[in-house]
């Protein structure tokens, strides 16, 4: 049968050789352009608390004072099943029983295959506008005020894992710009273990758990992680910086922020700048001791969460700064001899010093955790107009992946209209349908170019705010799998870093490579790893070779000669002490009146104080009653003193500091008393406390004291007049030094400095 084709008027066939070209279409009268289709708006703005501002509450899940079904029905009874009498048997019948059951069997979600441990929170980045000479991005003009919605996390851990592992820290930052959505997803540690995406899979498979019995979990000390970074040595920067103090960080609160890749600016008028972004915290950028993390890990895995939490709730914001390392856009893409496409490189902020441009503040935390901190999906390739990204190959690869594994983890590719990750500018896409489609789309035209919709949407160009990729020259270049050369170096830096580093730093640094490398079987392992340290400095290497009872070899290459750049360093600084915990040790007979005041003038400093007594309860709860609790009605009198900790649950790794008001006497459980009756010179003071001040004084915090606390600190062994240990007669002479010590974070005197290095 003869084939039927479309013809025109004319009879040809419309694109076929050799007929006649078509008519051109008669122009029908133009239309404007549509209005935003209702259903394709962004969302309405989300206020901290997570709420539609202007969506009735009704609207939303948890409306209404009822029970009911997922489609409203009310329900009477929501305990037992539906059956045929009491005793059963349960009918197939009873939709509520499956509804509720099939809802929960589908609760998990598969958990990020990186990043799955995480803490998130709400807030507001005001620009100082100082970036607007280099950038048209609407958020980074003077005085700009865009949302933000942060997630911090461990890299290696389930998300069941404990907070306080050595491990790089995520710092993803979600601006919801008035162009876009922008997404900043950083790290705690400025350079990275690869060069290329390609070798992803491999370093993570390297640091995962085993996968014959999944162990061990949220760590790097083990054999499959030091096997491959010790083979492959551009892992030897970024592996330095998780065996410093930064892999362990105080808080979420005291870390740095970094783009880590170079990232370009672009301006108005199309001049390019290359930059690296950074976080400042206003807190300081403060860490653990290792021992202190591993404590915290049992005795409260939800470490960095809780004070995440608890600081927001308190309304102590925590604050960043953020700014930018500027560099000229010049085709080599090099500064100081310096690769800006090498991830695992830094530029010493000596040589190209960051320049704030604006500060975040957290100021709300999530109203629930699954819907915002663990639907949220960063994106390296969300970007807004103003700035582009460069040709580091990790950063390609990135942009691939991130996109790629949130529609297998948000099940689906309409994870972008959940509120969480919904733009706050206008969204017209042409997508359509797929799993979990909320949108419901109107129009006909879901395509370009169209007639249907009157040619809607439209594209928007240079003018109209479009998104235009800076037109850089591609070099015509071989087709190859290769590195440059300029990216082979994988030693000078980290020599760099551990030269700017302090001797306690440095000793901290010895002390965790000999601890992951004395977790490793392999014998083979621990001397390949030795030979790299060797590569970044003698005395790194002979101690950790010392620790590990091993030869320390010889650099195969006389080593480089670099310039130490000091603001590596956390130590040998003063910061602020808002936030911080003080705990005050009371006990049978401490003088409650010092009690109150010191603690007072702890809440004034913008410091937490926490009391810890034998038991629970007011501390001054005989004298609640009687003379003193009528005075205290009729006057508003003083807030009862109350214990929030007791001996049973208080643990030296909760504070930064620690008081002791008074011999604490032993509490009244039977863990104290036991103890107590042990008749030894211990007998006296509760053995949780002796053992609180131990590690207290082990960990380098300041601890004071006054009346009893002599005899307590001596029962702990603490040598009198030791550093930052403080008796006086005055409670609140005693708190002054302390918080004076705590503005350093530690007291590094304490530590002994093993590893001078020439
Ligand atoms: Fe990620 N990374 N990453 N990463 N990354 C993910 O995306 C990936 C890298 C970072 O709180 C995943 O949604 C590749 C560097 C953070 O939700 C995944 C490579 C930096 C988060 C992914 C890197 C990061 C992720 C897993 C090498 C610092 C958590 C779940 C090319 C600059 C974001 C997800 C959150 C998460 C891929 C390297 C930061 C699989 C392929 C470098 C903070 O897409």
């Amino acid at each position: 049968m003869e084939e039927s084709h479309p013809t025109n008027a004319s009879g040809a066939i419309p694109g076929r050789p050799g007929s006649e070209p078509p008519p051109v279409a008669e122009p029908t009268e133009p239309r404007g352009p549509l209005p935003p289709k209702q259903d394709q708006r962004g969302p309405e703005p989300f206020t901290p608390t997570g709420q539609p501002e202007d969506v009735p509450q009704e609207a939303l899940a948890q409306g209404g004072a009822y029970l009911t079904t997922a489609l409203g029905t009310r329900l009477p009874d929501s305990d037992h099943s539906l059956k045929a009498g009491p005793r059963g048997p349960v009918l197939l019948r009873d939709h509520h029983l499956r509804e509720k059951i099939t809802h929960f069997d589908h609760e998990r979600i598969p958990e990020r295959v990186v990043h799955a441990r995480g803490a998130a929170a709400h807030g507001i980045f005001r620009s100082y506008g100082t970036a607007a000479t280099v950038t048209k991005a609407a958020f980074l003009a003077e005085g700009a005020e865009t949302p933000v919605f942060v997630r911090f996390s461990t890299v290696l851990g389930s998300r069941g894992s404990a907070d306080t592992v050595r491990d790089t820290r995520g710092f993803a930052t979600k601006f919801y710009t008035s162009e876009g959505v922008f997404d900043l997803v950083g790290n705690n540690i400025p350079v990275f273990f690869i060069q290329d995406a390609i070798k992803f899979p491999d370093i993570i498979h390297a640091g995962k758990p085993h996968p014959d019995r999944e162990i061990p979990q949220a760590q790097s000390a083990h054999d499959t992680f030091w096997d491959f970074v010790s083979l492959h040595t551009e892992a030897t920067h970024h592996t330095l910086w998780n065996m410093s103090d930064r892999g362990i960080p105080r808080s979420f609160r005291t870390m740095e922020g970094f783009g880590v890749h170079t990232f370009r600016l672009v301006d108005a008028a199309g001049a390019t700048t290359l930059v690296k972004f950074h976080w400042k915290p206003k807190a300081g950028v403060h860490s653990l001791v290792w021992e202190e993390a591993q404590l915290i890990n049992g005795m409260d895995p939800d470490f960095h969460r809780r004070d995440l939490a608890d600081a927001i709730e308190a309304g102590a914001f925590p604050q960043w700064e953020l700014g930018i390392q500027a560099f000229p856009d010049t085709p080599e893409q090099m500064f100081e001899g310096i690769d800006l496409l090498d991830p695992t490189k830094i530029v010493p902020e000596e040589l190209a010093p960051v320049q704030p441009i604006g500060l975040l503040t957290l100021n709300a935390n999530p109203s629930n955790f699954f819907a915002e901190t663990e639907q949220v999906a960063f994106h390296v390739g969300h970007l807004v107009p103003g700035i582009d990204v460069t040709d580091d190959p990790l950063l390609a690869g990135r942009l691939f992946s991130y996109l790629d594994t949130q529609i297998t983890r948000l099940g689906g590719p309409n994870f972008t209209q959940l509120p969480i990750n919904r733009s706050h500018a206008v969204v017209n896409d042409m997508l359509r349908d797929g799993m979990h489609q909320t949108a419901v789309h109107s129009g006909a035209a879901p395509y370009k170019p169209n007639s249907l919709d009157g040619g809607c949407p439209f594209f928007a160009g240079q003018q109209e705010g479009g998104y235009v990729e800076v037109p850089v020259e591609v070099a015509s270049a071989p087709r190859v799998r290769e590195a440059p050369a300029t990216f082979a170096d994988h030693f000078s830096q980290p020599r760099l870093f551990w030269l700017s580093l302090s001797p306690v730093e440095r000793e901290h640094v010895i002390a965790a490579y000999t601890f992951e490398l004395g977790k490793v079987y392999e014998q083979a392992i621990k001397e390949r790893t030795l030979q790299v340290l060797a590569e970044i400095d003698p005395v790194l290497c002979e101690q950790v070779a010392a620790g590990l009872g091993l030869p320390a070899p010889k650099a195969a290459e006389p080593l480089p000669s670099v310039t130490p750049s000091p603001a590596l360093s956390q130590v040998g600084k003063v910061w602020p002490t808002t936030g911080r915990i003080i705990g005050i040790i009371t006990g049978e007979g401490a003088d409650l009146s010092t009690v109150r005041s010191v603690r007072q003038a702890i809440l004034d400093g913008g410091m937490v104080p926490l009391i810890i007594a034998p038991t629970g309860g007011p501390l001054d709860g005989a004298s609640r009653d009687g003379v003193r609790g009528v005075i205290d009605a009729l006057t508003g009198g003083d807030e009862p003193l109350v214990a929030q900790r007791t001996f049973a649950t208080a643990r030296s790794v909760e504070f930064d500091a620690l008081l002791v008001a008074g011999a604490p006497a032993p509490g009244a459980d039977a863990y104290g008393a036991r103890d107590a009756k042990a008749g030894d010179a211990g007998g006296a003071i509760d053995p949780r406390v002796l053992l609180m001040l131990a590690e207290a004084y082990r960990h380098g915090k300041p601890i004071g004291g006054w009346d009893g606390a002599m005899e307590a600190l001596a029962l702990a062994a603490i040598p009198t007049g030791a550093a930052g240990v403080l008796l006086g007669d005055r409670g609140d002479e005693v708190l002054a030094e302390i918080v004076r010590l705590l503005g350093q974070h530690r007291v590094w005197d304490r530590f002994p400095a093993a590893a001078a290095v020439g």
